[in-house]
């Protein structure tokens, strides 16, 4: 029988409790003054998304070879999730992100619908991105299970390769819709062709059916492609982040080829061009037109060359630190960096970045207003950005 733990039951548990701690000073020599002080929190092997559950103090991990984790930030209880898929575990793919509905904001942990995305493995050694959606069901302070997790979205089609899943999920702030990025899966030209969902946002209701009033419907229907209908834009190469800001607006982080990563404001049937323009270029110097005023293209709110190679974004609400408020924080790969972009109208510019001389894979907003960063790689570091 599952019983429903709260949250007090969690912090009264005294076992793993987690080394916590300052850490080594993580800010290059180079970089302006920062606005926080960074702890070490606990150590994943190769974290690809971290998460609160709404409502509590639990900080969920997915880690790329196919676990998931969860820390009590308040207690320091580190507890595993049990019923977990079995992914394709290489190259950029395996075990994905982990989104929660915002309405669900119970403090029990339990009880809560819990959606993942993953990498899937097909025939002919194919692979393609997949989204689940399960309930979250915990019996002991450190364990969980997802009862009755069940495919509700795939990527089409499954293609070759290991690269460019991109299978960020991000549920919109209403809590009707989910949103998945789906990456072009280093294939290029399916970007553009809207009979697949490779290169695209898809916009879905919460069961992974497509949500009306899609752009591309009507297209569907003339087709007779389903995949069509569920297609939200277009153009798109590897988005790493998604985030809403106050105003309700989508915004999404992009790898670019070499140079033009791009940060976009993401509007319904727009074409934000890739392969056909991007701001970079070929790996092997084959130019690419860059974006242009009136090409037929949405352009990018900001762009990087040399790039940044974004990890994860999110768009900053907390208090704790008010000259970050609306602003977008990009996890840096390449770049090694926490990246601060402002906003202004439907145009974006980065303000600064700090060094942290580590890649940066994801990042999340606590309740307090803390902010979580997960770096990458094996025995990477979980850390928690406070106020100075
Ligand atoms: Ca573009
Ligand atoms: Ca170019």
């Amino acid at each position: 029988m599952l019983a429903a733990l709260s949250l007090s039951a969690l912090a009264l548990a005294s076992c793993a409790k987690a080394e916590t701690g300052e850490s080594e000073p993580i800010v290059a020599g180079t970089g302006p003054a920062t606005p926080f002080t960074s702890q070490e929190v606990a150590t994943f092997d190769e974290p690809w998304a971290i998460a609160f559950a709404p409502g509590t103090n639990v900080l969920f991990v997915t880690e790329k070879a196919g676990a998931l984790k969860f820390i009590d930030t308040a207690s320091g209880t580190t507890g595993t999730v049990n019923g977990l898929p079995q992914v394709a575990y290489g190259g950029q793919g395996g075990l994905g992100d982990v989104a929660f509905l915002p309405g669900e904001a119970s403090a029990t942990l339990g009880g809560r619908t819990i959606y993942l995305s993953w990498a899937e493995a097909g025939e002919n050694d194919t692979r393609g991105a997949a989204v689940g959606k399960g309930r979250l069901e915990c019996d002991a302070p450190t364990a969980c299970t997802i009862e009755g997790l069940a495919v509700i979205w795939r990527q089409t089609p499954k293609v070759t390769g290991r690269g460019h899943y991109s299978h960020r999920l991000s549920i919109s702030p209403d809590g009707r819709y989910l949103y998945v990025a789906s990456g072009e899966r280093q294939k290029m030209t399916p970007a553009q062709d809207t009979s697949t969902t490779l290169g695209k946002i898809v916009r879905l209701n919460l069961d992974g059916t497509p949500a009306a009033g899609n752009p591309m419907a009507e297209m569907a229907r003339q087709t007779g492609n389903p995949v069509t209908a569920e297609i939200w834009s277009y153009g798109h190469r590897n988005i790493l982040g998604m985030a809403w800001d106050a105003q309700g607006r989508l915004w999404e982080v992009e790898h670019g080829p070499a140079g033009g990563d791009e940060l976009n404001l993401v509007k319904p049937g727009a074409n934000y061009g890739w392969p056909i323009r991007s701001n970079g270029d070929h790996y092997n110097g084959d130019a690419i037109p860059d974006h242009a005023e009136g090409d037929g293209f949405a352009r990018p709110a900001a762009s990087w060359t040399p790039v940044i190679a974004p990890g994860d974004m999110l768009i900053y609400s907390g208090s704790m630190f008010a000259d970050l408020q609306g602003h977008a924080l990009i996890a840096g790969l390449g770049s090694m960096a926490l990246v601060d972009v402002a906003f202004e109208g439907e145009s974006a510019r980065e303000v600064t970045r700090w060094s942290f001389e580590r890649r940066l894979r994801s990042l999340a907003q606590g309740p307090d207003g803390a902010i979580w960063v997960a770096e990458d790689g094996k025995g990477a570091r979980l850390l928690k950005l406070i106020a100075r």
